[in-house]
């Protein structure tokens, strides 16, 4: 009797029941704290938590539904990281998400470039974690989710998450706008090949990617109603190593020549990661970018 009492014992503790499709208390409008604090305050805020190093956090009583990496390109936003950080870990977490935080930095000296860095999270963080998560969320790390019924989970289509941002007047940058934030199933990634990896500055490679999405049959596009996708963007100057890319509009034009070399079959040889760090609060992908990818 002894004995069959601890294999149910066993089977209790180690097979976690799904977590519910009903999560309560979710807020429609979350209170946002822009107050950057300390990195020693952050760490101490969280380590009750349950975050494991590398910033990986799963609810504790039941497996969660949905396994999604955060993938950030990143230069040089301390501040923005730290209040992402403060806010984002608890909305996920009320979310009930089983996920990780990936920071990927661009090295001083070469020209930012959003697209190519997350196109490294992708590969890279797969590389650390297998097939741990199905999901994708390509996230700024300047906007902050406002409702906590913008589910951060993966869709039949492409997911637009970021449809409505404090710093726009009616929400939406414009019609075909599909950066800031986005879900994609591993398979949704591949299949439009990531984002454009030739995009040097600010500008274009969003445009580029919603082309690649809106004409390829097998992904298809969505976005969240306005209500749900709200953002709060932290304020910021345009930073030094991010000019107006001149050439964005030319590069769009020949997008559709491009595409299939362009993006995660061409990315190999354009870049060489020179430091992982697993923190407290996230994993840090240091990168070091070919300036002609
Ligand atoms: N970023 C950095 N460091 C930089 C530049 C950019 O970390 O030096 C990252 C950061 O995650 C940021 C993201 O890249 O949130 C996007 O860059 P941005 O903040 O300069 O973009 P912006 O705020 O986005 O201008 C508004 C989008 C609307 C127009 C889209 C045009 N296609």
């Amino acid at each position: 009797i002894n004995v069959n009492m601890d294999k149910l014992l066993y089977k209790k503790i180690a097979i976690l029941e799904n977590c519910s499709d009903v999560i309560y208390g979710l807020a429609r409008r979350r209170m946002i704290n822009l107050i950057p604090p300390t990195w020693a305050e952050l760490e101490a805020n969280f380590s009750k938590t349950g975050i494991q190093l590398g910033g990986r956090w799963k609810p504790k009583n039941c497996t969660s539904r949905i396994h999604v990496a955060i993938i950030i390109p990143f230069r040089d936003r301390d501040s923005h990281l730290r209040v992402f950080l403060n806010n984002m870990h608890p909305f996920f977490q009320k979310q009930e998400l089983d996920y990780r935080i990936y920071i990927v930095e661009q090295k001083a000296g070469t020209i930012f470039n959003r697209g190519l860095l997350l196109n490294i999270g992708f590969v890279e963080s797969a590389k650390i974690d297998g097939d741990a998560y199905d999901c994708f969320a390509l996230h700024d790390v300047d906007l902050i989710a406002e409702n906590e019924w913008n589910i951060y989970n993966c869709s039949e289509k492409v997911k637009h998450m970021a449809a409505n941002i404090s710093k726009f007047k009616s929400g939406l940058a414009y019609e075909k706008y599909s950066g800031g934030v986005a879900m994609f199933t591993k398979w949704q990634y591949t299949s439009v090949n990531g984002y454009p990896n030739t995009y040097f500055g600010w500008g274009g490679e969003d445009d580029d990617l919603y082309e690649r999405i809106t004409n390829n049959n097998n992904a298809g596009f969505s976005r969240v109603p306005l209500d749900i996708g709200r953002y709060t963007m932290i304020k910021h100057e345009r930073d030094s190593g991010n000019p107006v890319n001149p050439g964005r509009v030319r590069q769009l034009q020949s997008s559709y020549k491009r595409r299939k070399v362009d993006g995660l079959s061409g990315l190999n040889g354009t870049y060489t990661v020179l430091k992982i760090d697993e923190f407290l609060l996230y994993t840090r992908i240091y990168v070091d970018v070919d300036p002609i990818a």
